[in-house]
């Protein structure tokens, strides 16, 4: 006998266990199931029976849905929640279930590509990497296929876009890190609630208000990326913004994309250039946008000077003061360029593996050999 647990470990709102053996087998299964008024419990083929799953001494875990989809198959639906998954997991380990590898009844039928994506759709943050996933689950295979039937150049342009397709999908589905910042009194911390929507961070006229970094998870045109707002960069003799200003250096140096804030209401100074310097040495490992701020105010900054500072960025102009979501939407614009860009809502491999037998495909095909035994493997 054998139990799976088809949902991941404390991330859903419910927790679904896939139980298979003998009837004979699951009859003390059954027994852990408390249902109000059935007093031996013994469920009928197709039926679906709610009560309590209880352990050996009789006490509740939770209340649970007990549901025979065929002979020899049951599945119990819970509460989500690491703790109550981890308790009636080991309570039907200690009735006899044998803990899966992963999958039984469920995946059955289903091919690699779709139990991968499957794996990786209870851990979306946004609805973007939702999308690129079920778009893949369902059409990758198809788009994959029909690549073992065209000529040999559209077949590798088609690998090479699959390939690319892949770094896409991957940067949009791993976590990020953006990196707000500057000279003090730039406008990071305003720049950080207008991007949140909320008056989260303080902001003041006092240049060196933020002292320790603040950070928030945010869905940034569809990446889900920590948001970090940093004390602003400068030399002082304080010991506390010293070190503030250090850890600012520190976040600078772990982001995926900097975004560096420029008060736009005064000319450049050399701590503007020296951070600027900074940034364009981190640009080989991480994105750099530049964000040019209190436009509403007369404008005093060269912004060829920091184009050509910071070769190869964006360069975007906003006001706190103004329109909110103009401010939000033109930073969102930019800083998705950075992260990996947009996606052409094609169908795109999402797993290293995909990406390593594509690259294997690739150097078949440019030697002539059969690649639909790879592309075959990919789909698996
Ligand atoms: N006129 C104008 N003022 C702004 C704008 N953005 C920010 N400010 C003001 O500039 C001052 C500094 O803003 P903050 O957001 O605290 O700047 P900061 O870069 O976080 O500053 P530190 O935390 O000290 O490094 C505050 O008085 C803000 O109200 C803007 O677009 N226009
Ligand atoms: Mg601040």
């Amino acid at each position: 006998m054998q139990v799976n647990l088809a949902t991941k470990l404390g991330l859903g709102g419910i927790s679904v266990f896939e139980i298979c053996g003998t009837e004979a087998e699951l009859t003390t299964t059954d027994r852990l199931f408390k249902h109000h008024e059935i007093r031996n419990f013994a469920p009928a083929a197709g039926a679906v029976y709610f009560g309590e799953m209880v352990d050996a001494d009789g006490k509740v875990i939770d209340e649970v849905i007990i549901a025979k989809p065929e002979e020899g198959k049951r599945l119990v639906t819970a509460h989500g929640g690491s703790a109550t998954t981890t308790a009636i997991m080991e309570c039907l380990q200690k009735s006899g279930c044998k803990k899966a590898d992963g999958r039984i009844s469920t995946l059955e039928g289903k091919n690699l590509i779709e139990r991968e994506a499957d794996e990786l759709l209870p851990q979306c943050r946004t609805e973007l990497q939702a999308a690129v996933l079920l778009t893949a689950r369902q059409q990758l295979a198809e788009r994959l296929r029909a690549i073992c039937s065209t000529e040999k150049q559209e077949r590798l342009a088609e690998l090479e876009r699959l390939v690319s397709g892949y770094s896409f999908a991957s940067s949009l589905l791993k976590p990020r890190g953006i990196c707000l910042a500057g000279s003090p009194n730039a406008g990071k911390s305003s720049i950080f609630n207008i991007l949140l929507e909320q008056d989260r961070a303080m902001v003041s006229d006092a240049a060196g208000t933020t002292r320790d970094a603040v950070a928030e998870w945010i869905d940034l045109g569809g990446y889900h990326a920590l948001l970090s707002d940093t004390a602003g960069i400068r030399e002082t003799e304080c010991a506390i913004e010293s070190e503030a200003v250090r850890r600012s250096h520190s976040r600078l140096e772990d982001a995926d994309l900097i975004a560096l804030v420029f008060d736009g209401s005064r000319p450049l100074n050399d701590e503007d250039r020296q951070i600027a310097e900074k940034a364009h040495s981190l640009s080989a490992r991480c994105a750099v946008m530049a964000i040019i701020n209190k436009t509403d105010l007369p404008g005093a900054m060269d912004g060829n000077e920091i184009s050509n500072m910071l070769p190869g960025a964006a360069v975007i102009c906003v006001s706190c003061t103004g329109n909110a979501r103009e401010t939000n939407s033109s930073f969102t614009l930019a800083a998705v360029e950075g992260l990996g860009g947009k996606w052409d809502q094609t169908a795109l491999p999402f797993t290293q593996r995909h990406h390593d037998l594509l690259q294997k495909a690739i150097i078949e095909s440019k030697s002539d050999k059969d690649i639909c035994h790879t592309i075959e493997e990919i789909v698996g």
